[in-house]
């Protein structure tokens, strides 16, 4: 069925936008909005459950562009519509659409710009924090039911697709029915190096429905078919793919389905064709009125639900209200603080020799009762991560009441829907897995970190300490790799009260991702005094000696022990030692510089180690001695692999005094 010339006006003005936006920064990528520009006024004009004037409403629709070099696509959308009501995006966002400084910059930015879900560019990550969306819908659903009733809409382009974590995505979506999540597939066949089918054969169609979605093509440019394909996903009980084909740069006389159109300005007589082609006469970025004010009325359409929601939610409980707003507004529980510094005094009065797995495990048990937001889960190492405790039931696609997800061997997409449940709000995911397997879900981890999200991970099995798995399984550079992502806070905890605090300050840190990296082997109580402080949020503080002392050892995790052993030894030889643990990295070199200055010291001789390679211990030990690894581990008991890698307490001694006297 054509569309009627109102429709076409309508997406007209999304792709017109678009392109002189494009034009305007002389690069961008025009193709993708003016092929899926009816497929976006379909949703937005007819499906979407918004309110332009509050694009923070809880129980809005979430919309992803999964692809988020089609930017403009979505910038267009939410200025036509006016979300953000005064602050919305103007059409001057509009011209200075990729400049420095801009509410429009080259790929979608949550915080950034109002009405922006989550920050898309890297492909495939869009598609999978969405599954992380719709699942937090669900789980809040549960409950609150009667509060919680929205969908999750994607874009997602032929790279999201072929990008390997939108396997994982789907495969989880699939499995847990997660109904709400549908899918518009821009199926146009081109990406930059020309048509798809010189890399891929996939029929996606099988492919989604073989993972337990629902899947059917259409034609993209029909309207009417897309709204009625998407009321028909709103009542399946299966997540849907809706494949739309499309004709990439649809309009532009010579480049309109060719990878010409995917990623560069058209140029003056390409536009002014396209102008003629789509009949659309108006000068570059001025809308008529009739299709402003269309716009803007479905930018409004959504203000009765969102009135009703209100009232629903005034009709809730008290405490039941106050605990969704809570939830909502990222704030911890009163009643942890307490019930931490009381499990801290157990703790100093226990001293347990544990491995910090095993602490983390207990903390979860103090902490999961008393703050429900938090979700923990596991890529099937459940029993290896002690991520699974009493409160935190396991979901299932028919429950969603639980508090654990069993994620399956997906890091990827654990990773990247963990940042789709933070962004959704109400709660604070934590995914698990072996450290080493950071590198399989680094890109969702970077992510987390340039959003902000608020993701507190668990990743066991820390370093060589692991033993006889080898060096497959051993962590070497990952310390130093994850510690190089700006704004995520590696924590790695050395004894049972540090893991205590460390937990606590990914708590509460809020617009920090973290990871917890804990060991498998048992670690004795560093801690020596009983100070209420978390010492840890400070990321580094003095554990024992004074300031004259002629050596510091600055180490982390279960290096601290060693440290404390290799001080010892010194002090039998008259040698006055400090000792610094480092259970943050990142945290430590936020705090003030005199702060820094303390906790360096002024000793002569800085030595530092840690199971890991040097990279990044120059900040504090100078050109002073390493005593860690410097290549890959190796398959053996792990007491015989720290004597074989010389990260004992005699060899951190003799190093030290080597230094100091040679
Ligand atoms: C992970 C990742 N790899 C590579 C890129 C660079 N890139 C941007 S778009 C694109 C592919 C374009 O094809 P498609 O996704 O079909 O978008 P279309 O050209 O149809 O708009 C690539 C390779 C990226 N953004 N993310
Ligand atoms: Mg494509």
């Amino acid at each position: 069925m054509p569309n009627k010339p109102a429709q076409d006006s309508m997406a007209n003005a999304i792709r017109f936008l678009s392109i002189d936006a494009v034009e305007k920064a002389n690069s961008g990528h025009p193709g993708l909005p003016m092929g899926a520009a009816d497929m976006a006024t379909s949703l937005w004009r007819d499906i979407l459950k918004y309110d332009a004037a509050d694009p923070h409403w809880p129980d809005r629709d979430r919309f992803v562009l999964s692809a988020g070099h089609g930017s403009m696509l979505l910038y267009s959308l939410l200025f036509l519509t006016g979300v953000g009501g005064r602050k919305a995006l103007t059409i001057d966002d509009l011209k200075s659409f990729r400049q420095l400084g801009s509410k429009t910059p080259g790929h979608p930015e949550v915080h950034h710009t109002l009405g922006v879900e989550t920050t898309t560019g890297p492909l495939g990550q869009g598609i999978a924090t969405a599954v992380g969306m719709a699942l937090a819908e669900r789980m809040l659903a549960a409950e609150f039911p009667g509060v919680v009733d929205h969908h999750t809409y994607v874009i997602a382009s032929d790279g999201d697709l072929m990008e390997g974590i939108s396997q994982e995505a789907i495969a989880i979506a699939g499995h847990l029915k997660l109904s709400k999540l549908i899918v518009l597939y821009d199926d146009n066949h081109i990406s930059i190096d020309g048509n798809t089918a010189i890399s891929d054969s996939v029929d996606q169609l099988m492919r989604f429905k073989s993972a337990g979605w629902r899947s059917l093509r259409i034609d993209g440019h029909d309207q009417g078919a897309v709204t009625r394909a998407l009321k028909a996903a709103k009542k399946a009980d299966r997540p849907t793919l809706i494949a739309c084909k499309t004709i990439i740069g649809f309009g532009l006389p010579t480049r309109a389905g060719t990878q010409k159109a995917h990623g560069e300005a058209p140029g003056a007589t390409e536009i002014a064709g396209a102008r003629k082609n789509l009949n659309w006469p108006y000068p570059a970025f001025e809308v008529p009125e009739e299709v402003r004010k269309a716009w803007l009325k479905a930018g409004r359409k959504g203000k009765s639900a969102h009135k009703r929601w209100k009232e629903a939610l005034a009709a809730l409980p008290q405490d039941k209200r106050a605990e969704f707003e809570r939830r909502m507004a990222g704030e911890l529980p009163a009643a942890l603080a307490p019930a931490a510094a009381k499990y801290k005094a157990e703790l100093f009065q226990q001293k347990p020799t544990i491995a910090t797995r095993k602490a983390g495990e207990a903390v979860l048990n103090v902490i999961a009762p008393l703050v429900p937001e938090l979700i923990t889960g596991s890529a099937d190492l459940t029993g290896s991560n002690n991520t699974k405790v009493a409160a935190t039931k396991a979901i299932t696609p028919d429950d969603m009441s639980g508090r654990y997800i069993h994620w399956g061997i997906r890091e990827h997409g654990m990773a990247a829907a963990c940042n789709g449940l933070a962004l959704h709000g109400g709660f604070i995911p934590s995914g698990a897995s072996f450290l080493v397997f950071t590198d399989y879900c680094r890109p969702s981890l970077r992510l987390a970190a340039l959003m902000q999200a608020h993701v507190t991970h668990v990743f066991t099995h820390d370093s060589i300490g692991l033993g006889e798995d080898g060096p497959t399984h051993q962590p070497v550079e990952h310390l130093a790799a994850l510690r190089a992502i700006p704004n995520l806070l590696v924590y790695r905890p050395a004894d049972a009260i540090e893991t205590l605090e460390c937990w606590l300050s990914a708590l509460e840190e809020k617009r920090s991702p973290s990871i917890q990296a804990l060991t498998r082997q048992n670690l004795p109580t560093c801690r020596q005094v009983h100070t209420d402080e978390n010492l840890s949020a400070k990321g580094a503080y003095v554990l024992l000696g004074a300031d004259d002392a002629d050596v510091s050892l600055f180490a982390s995790g279960s290096e601290v022990a060693i440290a404390l052993a290799a001080q010892k030894l010194l002090h039998a030889q008259n040698v006055a030692v400090r000792v610094v643990s480092v259970p943050c990295y990142d945290l430590f070199f936020k705090q003030s510089a005199e702060y820094r200055k303390k906790v360096i010291g002024k000793s002569k001789v800085k030595v530092a180690v840690e199971a890991a390679i040097r990279q990044g211990w120059d900040e504090i030990i100078g050109d002073g001695p390493f005593v860690g690894m410097h290549g890959f581990g190796a398959s053996g008991p792990y007491q015989e692999l720290y004597t074989h890698f010389g990260i004992t307490p005699e060899h951190v001694a003799e190093v030290a005094l080597k230094r100091l006297r040679g």
